[in-house]
Order: C-alpha cells, then structure tokens, then sequence
C-alpha cells in the first residue's frame, strides 16, 4: 500500500499546492491527509465535481500551477461538460491532474450501482482521448508515474486522469474533526422519521449510508421495502425523483431524506420543487455537515441556513429540528403542513461500524416500489 504522506509529498514536490473535488470512499485516506495538512483555501471541497473542474481551471488560469481534481469514478459524469467543452485540447487546453477512484473495476467485488461505471471507466477515458495511468497498492514506481503524468500534463497542457484502484493508499484518519453534541445521528433520526410516517407514505431515501441505515431499519421493524426507493447512485438527485413522483401520485404523501452535501451538490432542483409546488411533498435534509458516508470530510452545510435557500425558492414552509425533545411536535407540524416543505434535522455525523448493505437487489426495489406506488 502506498501511504497517503509519500503520495502526498510527491505530489508537492511536482509543484502541486491546490486542491480541489469531491470525496470518495476510496480514496478516503488521501482525501483526509489532503483535508488535514492544505491550507483550507488550498483545499476546496466543491458542490460537485462540474464545479471542481471550474475551479481547478480557474487557478490554472491566474496562477499557470498545475491543480489536482480528486473524486469517485461516479462523479466523473459531472466533469465531462466542463472537461469536454472547456479544458480539453481542442478548447482552452487547461492542464489539471484528477485524482479518480476506481468503483466497480472489472473482477472486484462492489455494489450495484458501481458495476456499469466501473466497467466503462478505461473505455470513457479512451473515448474522450483523456490520457491515464492506473495506481494501485503495489505501485512501488507510484512517484514515476506521477512524473510522467505532470510531464504529459505540461507538455501537452491537458487535463490527465490517474485511476485509483481500491486499496492503494495506507488508512489514515482525518484529525481535523468537527466534533458537535446534538442529540442524535443521522440513523436516529431515520429511525424516528420511519416510525412517526404512515404505511401509506412514500420514501425516498439519497446516496450513501441514508439508503443503508433506512433498508436495515426496515429489516429491524420485520417490514418490507416496498415503500422506500433507494438513490444508490446518482448523488444529489433524490429530490427530483420524488418530485417526478409526486407530480405522478398528487395526493400520495412523498417523504424524500436528502444529505446536506447531496443537497448542495444540485441546489438548483429545489427551485423547481418551489415552482411545481407539489402539496404532500416533504423534503428532509439531514444535516450532518458532512460527506459522512465517505469518510467525514466537511461541507459548507454547517454554515448555511437551508431553511432560509428553500423559502427563497418558494418552498410553504420549513421547519427545523434540532434536539430529540422537539422531534415529535416539529415533525407532526411538518406532517401536517401544505407542502411544499422542508425540515432540516441537524445531527452529529458518524455510522455503525457494522452497518451492512441491501441485500435487495435495484431491479428487485423497483418492482415492489412500483406496486406499492400503484
Ligand atoms: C456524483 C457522485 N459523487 C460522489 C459520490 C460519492 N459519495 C457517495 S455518498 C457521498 C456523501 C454524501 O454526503 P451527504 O449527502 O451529506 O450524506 P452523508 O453521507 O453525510 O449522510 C459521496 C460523496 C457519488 N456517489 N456520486
């Protein structure tokens, strides 16, 4: 394994100093050593990897130094717009190096929603003629193939993709932790959610743990998981799949539990919420401010207020809970609001360690999801 100092000090010593993306669970130590030894301004958790990119380019452009991009293979969809029409060689020609994790390579066991993109990565990256190398844990030569990169990277000022497979980086864990005391965690909270909705209502649940902790709460409960569609991949657009849904099903009572960086990764689709104004539609945005489920890494989610965003956006009303004392009253009044509305509960971040993972397959959860709705 390589460990993420070397990693690290190599890449300083190719004259890189900003950083920028989106976390990803595998290359969560590296993303935590970045976090905890760059200077924050140097070190730019963006909304989403789109945005890094015009970051990254940005720098390039005033400062002439060389940015690095890190994100999970699912976000590299977000990038091709910017890449393709602007830092490409056929455009701008912005020199960048990305950093991607390699989800759902071929032969390696991963879930679902990593399988398709995991296999197509090599192929994207030839198709739209991104030069790349391939590190994994036993690329002692880790340092030259950096240099060769940065070396393509300035010769032929392009943007250079470095796939990272799992498990090449020695663990590390992040020291700059944002300790809070809130009452509860984000799995308290779905556990309230869950028993204070109706049989009737309908959930859909975002990325990462959020999915997790509500299939295994159903399991807990000795229910079904008909009622709860689970965003596994496509981060940031629970929201607009529970509006299609309610758009569909108008008197149906549609409970979406967003993340706080799911949320501001496309902060735009609640504007459309507040526009369509659907009645029984209930967004919830947990807000651990935190990429939680990749590692901890910070969002801005502490330092916003997602309460004032949803009423600018037209939203009914909003609600905010914060303590497991208030959770019952605010969340019966919530309930019982004309949606649009949107309750934000703060939590502490932090999973089980033993938290497991559908064993329901997305197909299977269509079909009972399906029938439920009907
Ligand atoms: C487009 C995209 N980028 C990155 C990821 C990797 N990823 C999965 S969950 C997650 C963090 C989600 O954060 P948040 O919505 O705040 O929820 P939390 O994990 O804190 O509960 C990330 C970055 C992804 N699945 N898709």
């Amino acid at each position: 394994m390589i460990s993420v100092k070397d990693f690290y000090d190599c890449l300083k010593s190719s004259n890189i100093d900003f950083f920028t993306g989106v976390p990803d669970s595998l290359l969560k130590d590296i993303c935590n050593y970045i976090t905890d030894v760059t200077p924050k301004k140097n070190n730019i958790i963006a909304a989403n990897e789109g945005g890094a990119i015009g970051l990254a380019m940005g720098y390039n452009l005033a400062s002439s130094k060389i940015p690095l991009v890190y994100m999970q293979n699912s976000g590299f969809g977000n990038t091709i717009n910017p890449l393709l029409s602007l830092a490409d060689q056929k455009v701008y020609s912005i020199p960048m190096l990305l950093l991607v994790g390699w989800r759902g390579e071929p032969g390696v066991n991963d879930e679902p929603q990593h399988l398709k993109q995991g296999l197509v990565s090599e192929e994207l990256l030839k198709t739209i003629n991104i030069p790349y190398s391939v590190i994994s844990n036993d690329s002692s030569d880790f340092e030259n193939i950096i240099k060769n990169a940065m070396e393509t990277v300035n010769n032929k000022q392009t943007p250079y993709v470095l796939l990272i497979r799992k498990g090449t980086f020695e663990p590390y864990l992040l020291k700059n932790k944002i300790i809070t005391d809130y009452d509860l965690n984000r799995e308290d909270a779905i556990k309230k959610i869950i028993d204070l909705i109706s049989d009737e209502d309908i959930v859909v649940a975002t990325t990462g743990k959020t999915s997790r902790e509500v299939f295994e709460y159903r399991v807990e409960k000795g229910m079904g998981h008909e009622k709860d569609f689970l965003t596994v991949g496509g981060m940031g657009h629970a929201n607009q799949i529970a509006l299609g849904i309610s758009i569909a099903k108008p008197e149906r009572r549609v409970f979406c539990i967003d993340g706080d960086g799911a949320v501001l990764m496309h902060t735009g689709s609640m504007g459309i919420i507040g526009d369509i104004k659907p009645k029984h539609f209930k967004h919830i945005i947990i807000n651990n401010g935190a990429h939680d489920s990749v590692g901890g890494q910070p969002t801005i989610g502490f330092e916003i207020n997602f309460g004032k965003i949803a009423n600018a956006f037209n939203y009914k009303d909003v609600f905010s809970i914060k303590s497991l004392c208030e959770f019952d009253k605010v969340f019966d009044s919530f309930c019982n609001s004309i949606g649009p509305s949107l309750l934000e509960i703060v939590v502490n971040k932090g999973a089980r360690k033993d938290l497991g993972r559908p064993t329901i397959s997305p197909k299977e959860n269509k079909i009972n999801f399906k029938s439920f709705i009907k």
